[in-house]
């Protein structure tokens, strides 16, 4: 175990993101106006009054795009800047580009436009009536359900919603671009995806994406929002620079960052679920409305996601999903750890919910009974293999007696009219890869130098996920060196070349194997080199060990430092660069069956909660979990990671709410109106046990991905609050609807009180 590799800088306050580096001479600042309607024909941009402020330098419209005026990443639905229509309030119509960042705000707010409102749609539901969806609709079976209904014994049906959720990364979207010789143009982009910038950027700029460099040296949080999304403001950055030939950055601030991104995918959802009396899921169907927003963005990947993860960690063999992404005029949603999984995982849980309350059982009796197991096949064609929810699960029940849990509840519950407690039980299974099979490769960049020293480059971005922390530790591992010799480097578009964004929990995965084999290809070139120099020719009896060479496993005088320098006289390379794509890997859309994912992770939460039903507040009093992480490259991260994971999904199921008006303008727009976990509501027990002696053949060292799974466990807070509701009012009728935000609750509680 290392310290996390950015958290000295951090804590010194000497990490540098965007807007720390030094502003080359000549900086121009670049601010943006968003459309102050949310849809309607766009008839005349008036520029005039902000080109007349003093220090204004531009005011740059879609006429002045030399290439495309395109940056819809998997459906080219998606102008830079707004062209004959604006489909959401905020979406960028034009930039300002001005001495400084005051001057280009107050410009940008003088620009007007002529526009004729169209209708605005905000339901999905209404959107796929209208048939205006972002892509066909997609459907992932098994079984028969049809035919399923007529064996069970409870067959219960109703409806969902969750809302989206605000990304709130510390950092707001970024970029610096900066002209360089030959009509060049390099940007720093806080973005999870540098070629995705890049490649955006070359097709707006009229460029090649040779002429494009794109370099990140850590991202102050993404969390999924910076996955397509950090694009759009680089690539504006890198438009002003090619236009003026002056460096320009471009930062929003909190309220335009909230404004004008998208968010997580709400969601409405339509369920039937059927049992019999053992409490044997037979059949599910489910048909989601997705909220995709104005544009595609990563719209489709998303639903994919919400499909594949429709029946969560359980076995069911007939099942239908259903998705449709449903466009409507708010900001194009986008990526948020999970990637729609827990969106459709909250519909299954509810479903199995309103089974259990049918039959009168608990509802982790039925949880439990249809946990997938080894042998098992996913809806989606793909075997089970190393099912761990039961293993976890067992785990957690030698942490907290499940019974004495229920036993207290109960009972003080039946003490206590006025407040009253929940608890309930998430287990998770989330698929480890891009669904998208093509996504899965990486590639890393070792140079040893002639110290000792090395440097790896990679496609990882560091977001405060321990990625880079991670990465060096492989190296370190691989090579036989400590930790403290190896450097990662920034992101670079010119040392890793058509990378996928750090996203799907995949980075330390794909970027660490590259990593592995790289410092491979150099350990067997220092072997070669070592046995020389120590008489023989056989490298297979040559090994590195704390930073000194061994021979048939015995330490020699020889160590790392010479070794290097040796090699470098013998003019071998110290260099490597390698690939790495996931074997194995491969997904039919068009059957909807195959093998997506490398692995699942698995995993099962306690969570326990206390409401107030006077007042409608309550608290998540504490959260036990079992989770396998494989073999942990780094416990201390990989906790954190759980932490903070289930923090945002405890947020996102009970306080965060992202509500519009009727025209489509967001009302919660600042961190005053947007509520989000903060300490004050951090359980105050929260008791993460990483699973032990498991391993992973399919990892970097038998790791697994840590980065979205745990967010999911969160799922369970709404559910432990409904258990108190019920408490309160067992002939309360509460809706599927999250977050169960205290507002919320309150009003369920007395909803037909006194009529
Ligand atoms: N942790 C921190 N501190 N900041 C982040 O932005 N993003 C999450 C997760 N953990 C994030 C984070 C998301 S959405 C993903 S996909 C993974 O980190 C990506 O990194 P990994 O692939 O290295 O796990
Ligand atoms: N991004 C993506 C993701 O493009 N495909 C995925 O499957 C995915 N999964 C999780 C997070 N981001
Ligand atoms: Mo994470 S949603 O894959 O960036």
């Amino acid at each position: 175990m290392t310290a996390f590799a950015d958290g000295y800088s951090h804590v010194r306050g000497e990490s540098e993101f965007v807007c720390d580096l030094p502003l080359p001479a000549g900086t121009l600042h670049a601010a943006v106006r968003g459309s102050p309607v949310a849809h309607g024909r766009l008839l005349r941009i008036h520029t005039g009054a902000a080109r007349g402020v003093d220090g204004v330098r531009a005011v740059l419209t879609a006429a002045d795009i030399p290439g495309r005026n395109q940056v819809g990443a998997v459906i080219p639905d998606e102008p830079l800047l707004a062209e004959n229509s604006v489909d959401f309030m905020g979406q960028p119509i034009a930039m300002v580009v001005a001495d400084d960042p005051a001057t280009a705000a107050l410009a940008a707010g003088l620009i007007t436009a002529d526009i004729e409102q169209l209708p605005v749609v905000l339901d999905p539901r209404e959107a796929a009536r209208a048939g205006s969806l972002i892509a066909e609709p997609v459907v992932f079976a098994s079984g028969d359900v049809d035919a399923a209904w007529a064996r069970c014994d409870v067959v219960v049906q109703g409806s969902t919603r969750s809302a989206g959720q605000e990304h709130v990364y510390l950092e707001t979207q970024s970029a610096l671009a900066e002209p360089q010789e030959g009509g060049r143009i390099v940007i720093h982009s806080s973005t999870q995806s540098p070629t995705a910038v890049q490649r955006a950027a070359a097709r707006v700029c009229g460029l090649h994406m040779q002429q494009i460099e794109v370099d990140t040296r850590r991202i102050g949080g993404g969390f999924g929002g910076k996955e397509d999304q950090a694009t759009h403001w680089a690539v504006l950055a890198a438009l002003a620079t090619l236009r003026l030939r002056r460096p320009v950055r471009l930062v929003l601030d909190r309220h335009d960052d909230i404004a004008m991104t998208g968010k997580r995918h709400p969601y409405e959802a339509d369920f039937r679920i059927g049992l019999t009396r053992d409490g044997r899921i037979h059949a599910y169907e489910v048909t989601f409305y997705q909220d995709a927003g104005a544009h595609a963005d990563l719209s489709t990947p998303v639903l994919d996601r919400t499909l594949f993860h429709a029946a969560n960690a359980y076995a069911i063999p007939n099942v239908r999903a259903t998705g449709l992404s449903c466009r409507t005029n708010t900001a194009p949603n986008t990526a948020f750890r999970g990637f729609g999984g827990p969106q459709g995982m909250y519909v299954v849980e509810a479903a199995l919910t309103a089974a259990a309350e049918q039959l009168g059982v608990e509802r982790s009796v039925i949880q439990r009974a249809n946990l997938l197991r080894d042998g098992d096949t996913f809806h989606y064609g793909q075997r089970v293999v190393n099912a761990r929810g039961r293993q976890c699960w067992d785990a957690l029940d030698k942490i907290v007696d499940p019974q004495e849990v229920s036993r207290r509840v109960a009972g003080f519950n039946a003490a206590s009219p006025w407040v009253k407690k929940g608890h309930a039980w998430m287990p998770i299974c989330f698929g480890i890869a891009f669904t998208n099979t093509m996504l899965n490769q990486a590639s890393a960049l070792v140079h040893i130098y002639t110290d000792g020293s090395v440097g790896v480059s990679t496609a990882a971005i560091e977001m405060g996920q321990g990625v880079n922390t991670k990465i060096r530790l492989i190296a370190s591992r691989s090579l036989g060196i400590g930790p403290d010799r190896v450097m990662v480097e920034s992101t670079n578009t010119t040392r890793a070349a058509n990378t996928s964004a750090t996203a799907a929990s995949s980075a330390a995965d794909l970027n660490g194997h590259a990593t592995m084999l790289a410092c491979n290809d150099l350990l067997q070139r220092l072997r070669t080199v070592a046995a020389g120099l120590l008489g023989h020719d056989d490298p297979d009896r040559i090994s590195v060990v704390d930073g000194r060479v061994h021979d048939r496993a015995e330490p020699t005088a020889l160590v790392w430092e010479e070794l290097v320098q040796a090699t470098w006289v013998a003019r071998v390379s110290l260099s490597a660069q390698r690939h790495y794509a996931t074997p194995g890997l491969g997904f039919d859309r068009t059957t909807a069956k195959g093998h997506p994912f490398n692995y699942h992770v698995f995993g099962v939460a306690l969570i326990e909660a206390t409401l107030d039903c006077l007042r409608g507040v309550y608290r998540v009093d504490a959260v036990h979990a079992v989770h396998d992480a494989g073999r942990s490259l780094d416990p201390v991260i990989d906790l954190g990671q759980a932490e903070g994971a289930l923090m945002q999904g405890i947020g996102w199921m009970t306080l965060e709410e992202v509500l519009h008006d009727k025209d489509g303008r967001l009302l919660t727009d600042a961190l005053a109106s947007y509520k989000v976990p903060d300490v004050m509501s951090t359980p105050p027990v929260v008791d993460i046990h990483l699973l032990e002696r498991v391993d992973n053949p399919r990892g970097p060292y038998s790791s697994k991905a840590i980065g979205e799974p745990p967010l999911m466990y969160g799922i369970g807070a709404w559910f432990a609050l409904r258990e108190a509701m019920r408490a309160f009012r067992p002939d309360g009728r509460f809706d599927w609807v999250a977050p169960l935000t205290p507002e919320r609750v309150l009003m369920q509680l007395y909803d037909g009180v006194g009529r």
